[in-house]
């Protein structure tokens, strides 16, 4: 099997990426872990290199490259289905991949009522 990489930014920033970096962990599946520091004028050169979206998480997977943290894990869950990383039950699915994609609302949502924990937040590191 080809190596997996897992290309991530700044571990304090976001929980995008920690979501598949902590499903690999947590199943115990190897990975070479990419990092790019995110919020610098060379971010995004660097991160146009790894993933066209210009986002991480992004998944090689030889050939196959994945972006996006909820198709990364579901492209792990059919890596590895012995692994069983997901839940079988389609309802349950569903919930998750409705959570997945109203997040960025209830985030920004946050920043609105709470500048200054976001604030402070993006100046750790
Ligand atoms: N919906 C995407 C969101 C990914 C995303 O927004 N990633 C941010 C990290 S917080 C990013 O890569 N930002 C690039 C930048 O800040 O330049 C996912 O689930 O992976």
């Amino acid at each position: 099997m080809p190596p997996l990489t897992l290309v991530i930014g700044n571990k304090n920033y976001s929980s995008w990426f920690p979501r598949p970096w902590l499903l690999l962990r947590q199943a115990r599946i190897l990975f070479q872990e990419v990092r790019i520091p995110l919020c610098l004028p060379e971010s995004a050169v660097a991160l146009a290199a790894w993933s066209p979206s210009a986002k991480v998480p992004a998944l090689h997977d030889g050939d196959v490259r994945v972006r996006d943290s909820l198709a990364v894990c579901e492209s792990l869950n059919e890596r590895f289905p012995d692994k069983q990383l997901w839940s079988r039950d389609a309802a349950v699915r569903a919930v998750s991949a409705e959570r997945h994609a109203g997040f960025a609302a209830a985030w920004v949502a946050d920043a609105a009522t709470e500048p200054e924990r976001i604030e402070r937040f993006e100046h750790d590191e």
